[in-house]
């Protein structure tokens, strides 16, 4: 565990911009209202955007579309994700990828990502995974193999031959 990680062993409780790194930290959840009030109308107007001015699945949902191809888009559904994990979190656990799932927070912030997918997928029912090939190295896909709408279904398949 390295000097950045040490809080994890030590915090027994979910933290949203905390005080400290130390065994004693507490939430400071009156600095996060603010933080995500003032950026209410800036995550209205990008979803407004992405709702009117992207019909491609690949633009609309996701920033890595943008590393690696020819392909340029300004906005994802992802980014405005990751925006609201960084404000909620501030430092605490919303913060970080391997710990957001334990503020339950996060459960309902995913919720609002799938319903804004839903939304989207409803006006744009025959858009879905452009094939595109990945452009790292990941545990299970080499670099540009070409990901595409059925490559879930085979990471679904390696973690079973995996036996998890
Ligand atoms: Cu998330």
């Amino acid at each position: 565990m390295t000097d950045n990680y040490v809080q994890w062993a030590s915090w027994n409780t979910t933290l949203r911009a905390p005080n400290s790194g130390g065994i004693n930290a507490y939430s400071l959840d009156e600095t996060i209202g603010p933080i995500l009030d003032n950026s209410r109308i800036s995550f209205r107007d990008r979803l407004y955007n992405l709702f009117t001015f992207y019909g491609n699945y690949s633009e609309f949902s996701t920033e890595s579309y943008t590393f690696g191809t020819a392909f340029k888009n300004a906005d994802s559904l992802e980014s405005i994700h990751d925006v609201i994990h960084g404000a909620t979190g501030s430092g605490g656990h919303m913060t970080y990828l391997d710990y957001s799932a334990y503020d339950p927070i996060f459960w309902l912030h995913h919720m609002m990502v799938d319903r804004a997918f839903a939304l989207w997928q409803a006006v744009n029912p025959n858009s879905y995974v452009v094939p595109t090939s990945a452009f790292q190295d990941s545990y299970t896909i080499p670099h540009g193999q070409i990901l595409d709408g059925d490559t879930r279904r085979s990471l679904v398949a390696v973690l079973i031959a995996c036996d998890y």
